[in-house]
């Protein structure tokens, strides 16, 4: 049994896990950067250490500062949080060079979805369903080029080492294809040190699924539904709801069992999550696996009644599941809106001073946040400060909840998001769930 875990990470996640691990009579070590002297996750924490200037790069992002500060207060296990060092296998080895305990996956299942390649061929052998395309060695453009052909227009080039859309290119036609392929290796060779690409049919309108996914160290794994995770704009999630609109139990059965290969495969442990492109028609496809704890967790939470931050930190002690499939269920709906500090029509950062601040609260409503009056936001960092999660019976009965939390929300001194997610919850392609992953961004433009 943990007594004192370090929290490798800053703002709401921290806090998050913060709360779990007091609740769990686990004590805290909280790690901060110059910029958050004032952060509530150092007030909050039993202990904190200063790591370091406020860029990342000279303080969070730091292998042996976060390894001192362990060592320093005698914490046996370190929680990454998301983002950071979160999905870092090298960090995962020197926490067990260190012997420390990481919460979170072994590095070798961080290493094995770091290539979009070998991911694929590893979930191939699974038996997990694939987007139809080419993933091996040969790089060479003549075959690339034929493999597009084989494979049907319009593709999508992707590099390997890729995320976020980085190193990405639609591809309409065979003329087109050979600029293309020299577009997406050179943004690829920039960004990733990295210039091995995939094709893949392109699928014009899916959607983004997620399952939920949770191992322990004795084998057992179980799936915790879905999220939908479409309305997006640039690769940044804006809300997440779960269950997804308009799936049904058949499609939700074989994902989840679709998932749980997946993590099988690379011999997953604790929380992970594994992504899919759906169609309408229900045909859906493996895109990648995240090994962390994701932003949107909570809405899982709201459905199951789950705490996963304890069951990260159950499984990171050795315990097993106590969950069988069979015993997971999930009850009602969850929506999450992101609130980021940010100008709700450009988008452009908005951080500074927290002038005012009132969170809605009440029954079913949850605020996962590290602001409070007179904080200062930093500019150091990711723009999102604050997530309101609502719950209802219903997905209409969260959707009532959320508007009226929202209105309840007040945050003075800055921009925020709040603004836009009061837009989106009139508009009736959203209330009624039919919504794709480029959904937002047309609404957007429709907007301007
Ligand atoms: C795709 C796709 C369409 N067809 N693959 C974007 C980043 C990476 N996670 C995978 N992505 C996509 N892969 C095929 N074959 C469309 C996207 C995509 C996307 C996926 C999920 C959520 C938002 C997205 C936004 C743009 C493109």
């Amino acid at each position: 049994m943990f007594t004192k875990i370090l929290i490798a990470n800053r703002g709401e996640i921290a806090c998050r896990v913060i709360k779990t691990a007091r609740r769990l009579g686990i004590k805290t070590v909280a790690v901060y950067s110059d910029a958050d002297t004032g952060a509530r996750h150092v007030a909050m924490a039993d202990e904190a250490v200063h790591i370091g200037g406020s860029a990342a790069r000279e303080s969070y992002l730091v292998v042996d500062k976060i390894l001192d500060a362990t060592r320093r207060t005698g914490a046996q296990a370190i929680h990454p949080g998301y983002g950071f060092l979160s999905e870092n296998a090298g960090f995962a080895d020197a926490c067990a060079r260190a012997g420390v305990v990481f919460i979170g996956p072994p590095p070798s299942a961080i290493r094995a979805m770091g290539s979009k390649s070998e991911a694929k061929k590893i979930m191939e052998k699974a038996k997990v369903p694939l987007v139809p395309g080419y993933h091996g060695d040969d790089q060479s453009p003549d075959l690339l080029a034929k493999e597009a052909e084989r494979i049907g227009f319009p593709v999508l080039i992707k590099a390997s080492a890729g995320g976020g859309g980085k190193g990405m290119r639609v591809v309409e036609t065979a003329e087109k294809f050979k600029d293309a392929l020299e577009g997406a290796k050179r943004e690829a060779k920039a960004s990733f040190a990295d210039d091995h690409v995939l094709v893949e049919k392109y699928l014009s309108r899916p959607r983004h699924i997620e399952i939920q996914v949770f191992a322990d160290s004795h084998g057992g794994c179980v799936y915790l539904f879905e999220r939908d995770c479409s309305i997006q704009r640039r690769h940044q999630k804006v809300i997440e709801e779960a269950p997804a609109p308009n799936m049904d139990p058949a499609r939700r059965k074989q994902m989840g069992e679709a998932a749980v290969a997946a993590a099988k495969a690379i011999g997953y442990v604790g929380a992970g999550t594994v992504e899919f492109i759906a169609n309408q028609d229900g045909s859906f496809y493996f895109m990648e696996m995240n090994t962390r704890l994701q932003v949107e967790h909570p809405v899982t939470e709201a459905i199951t009644g789950l705490d996963l931050v304890r069951e990260q930190i159950r499984v990171a002690e050795g315990h097993g599941l106590t969950l069988r499939q069979e015993d997971v269920q999930f009850r009602g709906h969850a929506i999450e809106c992101r609130i980021n500090a940010e100008d709700p029509r450009t988008f452009a950062p908005s951080p500074g001073l927290v002038k005012g601040y009132h969170a809605p609260g009440g029954m079913n409503v949850r605020v996962d946040s590290g602001l409070y009056a007179g904080y200062k936001v930093p500019p150091y960092y990711d723009s999102m400060i604050a997530k309101l999660i609502v719950y209802g019976t219903t997905r209409e009965g969260a959707l009532r909840r959320l508007r009226r939390a929202l209105e309840e929300y007040v945050i003075e001194g800055m921009k925020t998001t709040i603004p836009l997610h009061q837009a989106l919850l009139s508009d009736p392609d959203f209330l009624s769930g039919d919504y794709t992953i480029k959904w937002l961004e047309e609404w957007l433009a429709r907007e301007d």
